[in-house]
């Protein structure tokens, strides 16, 4: 018989291969590598359909990976939602007290503004989500624009204008349109000619019939 083989087979061989479970669908969303190392932070965004236990990632940075443990909000993150991996959650969590989401406790030297390969990897060192972010200063997030698209793609990747938006998606921002024109607007006002002032004279109200 060779049933018994079959068995060491599979506690063996099958065992071991299930044991790896792949999170697919976790992309990071937005990188906070403008503020201080102890308050850098990474929001993540779950895009699959099934709940990811993010504490079984490994944050790929610096050719390093990182644990991920939790700190607030539990190990997983639902479908359709987002979180943040914090290099230091409590400090992280004192500066956002707004934000009320999911933060996940890593460790990191310095997030670099200049650009550096990032990632997320499973537990078998399979990669979940690995690009290199473009430079980004002036003191604002990097937001991905097109959680869908690839990360390594510099134009899916966008310095918000003013700030950063842990915990919610990019919004196109219009600024681009709303801080130039200025001057535009004036000329236009200039060029457009006043219409002649030969307006037809005001129709005569009709005489009310003498009684
Ligand atoms: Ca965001």
């Amino acid at each position: 018989m060779n049933i018994f083989r079959i068995l060491i087979f599979i506690i063996f061989v099958g065992i071991p291969l299930g044991v790896h479970a792949q999170i697919d669908g976790i992309v990071i969303s937005e990188i906070g590598a403008f503020e201080p190392a102890d308050t850098e932070w990474i929001e993540i965004y779950n895009s699959g359909s099934e709940d990811a236990a993010i504490t079984e990632l490994r944050l790929f940075e610096n050719s390093t990976n990182h644990g991920i443990t939790t700190y607030r909000g539990g190990a997983v993150v639902a479908p359709n939602t987002y979180a943040i991996i914090a290099n230091k959650a409590a400090d992280f969590v004192a500066k956002y007290p707004d934000y009320t989401g999911t933060v996940f406790d890593s460790s990191w030297g310095s997030l670099k503004e200049e650009g550096e390969e990032l990632g997320l990897k499973n537990d078998d060192d399979s990669v979940v989500e690995q690009f290199i972010y473009p430079a980004h200063s002036g003191g604002t997030s990097l937001e991905r624009v097109d959680l869908g698209g690839d990360g390594s793609d510099a134009h899916n990747w966008a310095g918000h204008p003013s700030g950063h938006t842990i915990g919610t998606g990019y919004i196109a921002v219009i600024a681009e349109e709303t801080a130039e024109p200025e001057a535009e607007v004036e000329t236009e006002t200039e060029v457009t000619p006043e219409p002649e002032s030969e307006t037809a004279p005001a129709p005569e109200p009709e005489a009310a019939p003498q009684p």
